[in-house]
């Protein structure tokens, strides 16, 4: 809970002034005590940390709770297009304090907590991390919901109530364990079950477990029930509280008659903990298609019963079908979602009767498409014989949509028929297999890509025939980041200082930043920034300390990359550079460089064998680096282990430079390139992703950009040879046999071998060597720029100043009116 007063621009939502006042009073009728008393059947005296966080957490609920029943009252009345952002992850993080910001409720909170005798950051910490995502796509999702309810849009998310999110990760040896994050253990305090409103989703197959593995069972049509938990979305001024629907895995009441009847007792319980399973865990791959079939039917788990639920909702206020794209549009977060497309089809034809033509116009005009990745293997492809077991009526009409596809291909272009067979939704071969980024293209209205580059590329390289069949559909949105919870809330004393010198009207329009500009000339101001960089870096050493014992320089540079650990974002490339300064410094301790701490973030999957063989050579660094009196003093690295949302909001503040360094057309946006720039670090980064317009707002000359572009990688990719590199560039060749020969291998030599075979041997995929030495010079101007703390702080108040159009209200504005086609509903 931050210490700034909440800005004063739009008004606290009605319900808290006043009430607030006895919310945490000595009266035993109000709701923190009650909570305690009748929910939790303690004592307030003698109730636990976790028994305090629950009753202080149900009473912030109780302050929405009006308001969100409002907001759901308006949304019937008025009946206005609705807005359903459909994705499998939606990366949320904590709430209660988010809930707090949000509502405006600081000044009655911390005063009613001080009164309680309640410390406010030891009771946040009680709350665990929603992770329900893997990275930037999940939490990509989590910002959008919080700028729909901002903009009072009628918006509502789904997804899956994962009982276990993302892995915990623990490093052991230096090396990373995954451990089950069992987030659901302690009963959460916002979700809210739905149980008169369950779905049904309807498979040809069964779900069994063998030998404790999940199997599909042929020929076995099975009933799913989908139970819907709700929790609140919070738009900033706490007007608008809109819903996030996350979809639990349940079987039909298993007390059913004729079971029981038969005598199958048994039988019809494990029935029910079959069925449970399927929504048991989030599939922690990143970037990669998991290509494993539970997670194919939890996928259309999630489309069956959210479009279930959607056409409910239209239907009780819509008589006619041809409405349905005045009222609905549907956001399909990656392909994930992309069975839509034939579920919709499916009931319109089977169920509302209607005729294909007609059909078809409804479904492509309703549904839009988003594409996070351009990386093959991300690409989701399905096989035909899976179709074939779980869904064979949608495999149906996938062949007659491509049918009808084929033939205005062959139309268009006649005698092309190579460029046929690389349209088809269906890939020939040894198996065949459903390529699900085509049928998203060719059943919604809308494609978009992420960043400009991204969209670019995905419209001339990766889609290339399907953009050219239809021209009109392609469309980059920008991605962005909420401000209330990437600023607001993490950084207290930026967020105060931008307030007092430009006012608070930036919390809900970032694009005010720009006024900061002119005033990066004002030495006072410089000061006023570095000192808010110190009072971020100072809270996190010491957060540091406490929780892990580490102790890191705060007048160092803070250095950080932390993302998924993933070949193409080159955290290799990092630990190439620290090992190349840590050769300088051996060669010559009194080199002068400032210090630096190198911070790294970030889980591997777990079948990514090489992402957590870098893991294990980043600690293994970190540790001889530590060892060695030769820079001690000036080089440190520290791998932060389990990277989530509040890591994030931790370190981000507290960062000087932030590294964006993936080959250039790999990374399809980052958001946390943006993240970094609000908070006032200098991005060190390729031209690539949303970086490029991150350096096109602050101009180039505020940030640190170099390597290949995505077009020198792509045309170098024929001849490029890392080994010209290694023969011809003495510090490359150091620090590469420094890591191969066992220099950080603590007595076991062979351990980084496939590193080295990676970066040489196997060519260098991600061509880390053409860039090593660029990204080295590169960090020298980083070095002499630290070294004048004005010249710094002014390019990063310049930063920040030109960050707004990174704002996930911006991005939402841009889906709304191009895509969505829908306003906002205000609540009243
Ligand atoms: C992004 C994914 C992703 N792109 C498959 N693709 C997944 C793919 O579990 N799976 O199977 C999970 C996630 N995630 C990221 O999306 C991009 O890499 C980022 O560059 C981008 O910023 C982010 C949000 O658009």
């Amino acid at each position: 809970i931050s210490a700034q007063p909440a800005p004063t621009g739009t008004p606290v939502a009605p319900e808290h002034n006043g009430h607030g006042k006895i919310l945490f009073s000595g009266d035993p009728n109000a709701s923190y005590e009650r909570r305690l008393v009748f929910d939790h059947v303690v004592e307030p005296k003698t109730a636990t940390i976790r028994e305090q966080f629950e009753a202080v957490a149900r009473a912030v609920r109780d302050l929405l709770t009006r308001q969100w029943l409002k907001t759901t009252q308006t949304y019937d009345r008025a009946n206005p297009k609705r807005v359903y952002y459909l994705s499998m992850e939606f990366l949320i993080g904590r709430s209660l304090t988010n809930n707090i910001t949000n509502l405006m409720a600081e000044p009655i909170v911390q005063e009613a907590m001080k009164r309680e005798g309640l410390d406010p950051i030891t009771l946040a910490e009680q709350e665990p991390d929603a992770g329900l995502g893997n990275g930037g796509l999940g939490r990509l999702a989590a910002c959008f919901l919080d700028s729909m309810a901002t903009m009072q849009l009628p918006a509502i998310g789904y997804g899956l109530r994962y009982e276990y999110g993302i892995f915990r990760q623990e490093i052991e040896n230096g090396s990373q364990v995954e451990r089950p994050d069992n987030w659901l253990r302690r009963p959460d305090p916002w979700e809210i079950p739905r149980l008169c409103e369950t779905v049904e989703a309807r498979l040809n197959c069964s779900v069994r477990i063998h030998n404790g593995a999940p199997h599909l069972e042929p020929n076995a049509p099975r009933v799913l029930v989908g139970v819907p938990y709700d929790r609140p979305i919070v738009g900033f001024g706490g007007k608008t509280v809109n819903t996030l629907r996350l979809w639990g895995a349940s079987a039909p009441d298993f007390f059913n008659l004729g079971e029981f009847n038969h005598g199958d007792f048994f039988g019809a319980v494990l029935d029910r903990v079959t069925a449970e399973s399927l929504t048991r865990v989030l599939y922690p791959d990143d970037s990669t298609a998991a290509g494993r079939r539970l997670r194919f039917v939890q996928e259309y788990f999630l489309v069956a019963c959210s479009l279930a639920d959607i056409l409910r909702r239209f239907k009780s206020s819509n008589s006619d079908w041809r409405a349905l794209p005045d009222k609905v549009a549907i956001q399909l977060n990656d392909t994930h979602p992309t069975l839509t497309v034939t579920e919709l089809m499916r009931v319109l034809l089977d169920d509302a009767r209607l005729g294909w033509d007609e059909a078809w116009d409804l479904t492509v005009r309703t549904l839009a498409y988003t594409n996070h990745t351009l990386l093959p293997e991300a690409l989701e492809r399905w096989p035909v014989e899976l179709f074939e077991l779980v869904l064979p009526r949608h495999l149906e009409l996938i062949f007659e949509i491509n049918r009808r596809f084929l033939g205005a291909v062959r139309a268009k272009f006649p005698g092309d028929e190579a460029r046929a067979e690389r349209a088809s939704l269906i890939e020939e071969g040894a198996s065949r297999n459903v390529r699900m980024a085509h049928l998203a293209i060719v059943g919604t209205h809308s494609t978009n890509g992420v960043a400009a580059i991204h969209s670019e590329l995905l419209r001339t390289r990766t889609v290339k025939d399907l953009a050219e069949m239809f021209p009109e559909r392609f469309g980059n949105k920008t991605n962005g980041i909420t401000p209330r919870r990437w600023l607001h809330l993490c950084n207290p004393a930026l967020a105060t200082l931008i307030t007092d010198a430009i006012g608070d009207g930036w919390v809900t329009d970032l694009s005010k930043l720009r006024a900061l500009a002119p005033l990066a000339e004002d030495p006072t101001l410089r000061a006023k920034f570095r000192r808010a960089k110190e009072t971020a870096k100072e809270r996190f050493t010491s957060w540091l300390q406490t929780t892990t014992g580490q102790v890191v320089n705060p007048v160092s540079i803070f250095d950080c990359q932390i993302k998924r650990i993933h070949e193409y974002k080159r955290q290799l490339l990092m630990v190439l550079h620290i090992v190349v300064l840590y050769n300088r410094l051996r060669a010559d301790p009194t080199l002068p460089i400032p210090p630096r701490t190198f911070f790294f973030a970030g889980k591997a999957a777990p079948a990514y064998t090489l992402a957590k063989l870098i893991i294990r050579l980043i600690n293994s660094v970190a540790a001889v680096i530590d060892s060695d009196p030769a820079v001690r003093g000036k080089l440190a690295v520290v791998f932060l282990p389990e990277y989530n949302v509040s890591l994030a909001e931790r370190l981000i503040p507290a960062a000087d430079v932030s590294e964006q360094i993936s080959t250039a057309g790999f990374e399809a946006s980052g958001t946390s390139n943006m993240k970094f720039m609000m908070n006032g670090a200098l991005t060190v980064g390729t031209r690539d992703g949303a970086t490029i317009e991150m350096a096109q707002e602050a101009g180039e000359d505020n940030f640190f950009l170099f390597g290949l572009t995505a077009d020198q990688v792509a045309s170098s990719r024929g001849w490029y040879d890392p080994h010209w590199h290694y023969a011809h560039e003495l510090e490359t060749r150091t620090a590469l046999d420094l890591i191969a020969l066992g220099h950080f291998s603590n007595g076991d030599p062979g351990v980084f071998a496939p590193i080295r075979d990676t970066l040489l041997t196997k060519g260098d995929y991600y061509m880390h060597l053409a860039d090593l030495g660029d990204y080295t010079r590169t960090q020298e101007h980083v070095s002499a720029l630290f070294t004048d703390p004005d010249a710094w702080a002014k390019k990063a108040l310049l930063n920040i100043a030109h960050s707004g159009r990174f704002s996930s209200d911006r991005t939402i504005h841009e889906y709304a009116t191009e895509i969505w086609g829908a306003g906002p509903c205000p609540v009243d």
